[in-house]
């Protein structure tokens, strides 16, 4: 089933996510759900909040080199942590949740991630370029942030204008 998607500057997207503690059937048809609801929208993660479930779990498929996104190279991240930050990186990020605009974000280089999968199985992996960097901005998401939030003030002026105008030319 594919799921509305919430949009900014909607305020739940605000709230801060709770722990999942039942990894059981009702998770495990959440997951698909929001697998199915990012493909169709064409996004390579999405955070439970965006589809207003608020709770500690994100998905992530980075296409492989064909740009192909199959369940192969799917991720399910509960209850994450990110340990070991290191380096500095600038990518032109965007989100489902901000259709349209793009901008360059800053973000740690590599990462030790901490999670739970689908089961409760506690996982760990080593991140670098763009999955740290969708690791990090999922995160930002079960915390309340959007990345449009770490744009210096003129960048987020610029956003404000442009974001506006686009959605006063959709209606
Ligand atoms: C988060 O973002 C991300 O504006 C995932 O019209 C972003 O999937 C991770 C999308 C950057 C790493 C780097 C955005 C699709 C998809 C749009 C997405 C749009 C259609 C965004
Ligand atoms: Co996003």
């Amino acid at each position: 089933m594919i799921l509305p998607i919430i949009t900014y500057p909607n305020k739940q997207l605000k709230v801060r996510s709770s722990e999942v503690t039942s990894f059981n059937e009702s998770l495990h048809c959440f997951l698909d759900d929001m697998f199915e609801t990012m493909i169709s929208s064409n996004g390579i993660g999405l955070a439970a909040i965006q589809v207003a479930n608020p709770i500690r779990a994100l998905i992530l498929c980075i296409p492989d080199d064909e740009g192909n996104q199959t369940k192969e190279n799917l991720l399910e991240i509960i209850n994450p942590s990110i340990h070991n930050p290191k380096g500095s990186t600038l990518y032109q990020e965007g989100c489902l949740s901000v259709p349209g605009f793009y901008e360059d974000v800053e973000r740690y280089e590599s990462l030790t991630l901490h999670y739970q999968n689908r089961h409760g199985d506690p996982c760990v992996l080593e991140a670098s370029e763009l999955l740290a960097i969708a690791i990090q901005h999922e995160i930002d998401h079960l915390d309340g942030k959007l990345f449009i939030e770490k744009l210096t003030y003129n960048r987020r002026k610029k956003f404000e204008k442009e974001y506006k105008k686009a959605q006063k030319e959709k209606k």
